[in-house]
């Protein structure tokens, strides 16, 4: 019954890669009519989005409508709102700015069970969706959880290897636009620039050398499908907005003719 959501952990691990849609607008119909595009899943982006609480649990609701799962990227820090969303019916979380691998420990601890963790119990809705009794969510949760932690720091990257060895992290999330400003002090924001290039695909060989999931930002399907080739199992493809820029665009230069 709930294969798409305790299973996508799985799922994700194994490949082939999940594309993404990367819900930033508040509505919940936006996600709807994207992912019904033949995504794997919604990103609900609490961090940099329009969301308010309502349209996050919207969100969730409505990716479970399409039997799709939905992860949140929540805010700096937010480690006890993200236990929150998972009790909603998120599946998984990803945390920005993880600069260490104590930042790594702390989001693990606030999201895993024992003896991972010391997440505190009461996913509801969560267990509403997968349709478990307590003993079944109990069991299943810390496998199918899914705690993505994000490099995009100059910090967070040095400290990859510590992070990738945390127990109960299942895997990084690259935010090339915050990358591209920390690498370069401030001077650039580009998620293409060389340097962050560099760090993506690194990323990726140690990342897949640890077992766990290598994901990423990416601005549009191009660079998706580039990183896609380079073994990341979870990426984005653009946003919601890009995407209806992009449409708007194209259709009006049509109209035009
Ligand atoms: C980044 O590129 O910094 C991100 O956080 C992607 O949303
Ligand atoms: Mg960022």
């Amino acid at each position: 019954m709930s294969d798409h959501l305790t299973g996508f952990r799985a799922r994700l691990q194994a490949g082939p890669t999940a594309f993404a849609a990367w819900c930033a607008m508040r509505e919940p119909a936006v996600a709807e009519t994207i992912l019904k595009e033949g995504f794997d899943c919604a990103v609900l982006d609490w961090q940099h989005g329009y969301h308010d609480q309502a349209s996050i649990e919207a969100g969730i609701l409505i990716a479970q409508a399409y039997r799709k799962p939905a992860m949140v990227r929540i805010g700096v820090g937010d480690f006890a709102g993200a236990a929150r969303f998972l009790d909603w019916g998120a599946v998984g979380i990803i945390a920005p700015m993880i600069n260490s691998a104590a930042d790594a420990k702390a989001l693990v601890d606030f999201l895993k069970y024992p003896p991972l963790g010391s997440r505190s119990w009461g996913p509801m809705r969560a267990m509403g969706l997968t349709g478990l009794s307590n003993g079944e969510q109990l069991e299943r949760a810390n496998d199918s959880s899914i705690v993505i932690a994000m490099i995009e720091t100059r910090e967070g990257f040095a400290a990859l290897d510590e992070i990738l060895a945390v127990p109960g992290l299942d895997g990084v999330f690259v935010g090339p636009s915050d990358l591209s400003i920390a690498l370069t002090n401030g001077a650039t924001i580009d998620p293409l620039y060389a340097e962050v290039d560099a760090a993506v695909q690194l990323i990726a060989r140690k990342t897949r050398a640890a077992g766990k999931i290598v994901s990423a930002f990416c601005p549009d399907g191009k660079r998706a499908n580039e990183l896609a080739k380079l073994g990341y199992t979870l990426l984005s493809v653009g946003t919601d907005g890009f995407l209806l820029r992009s449409a708007a665009r194209a259709e009006l230069a049509r109209a035009k003719g």
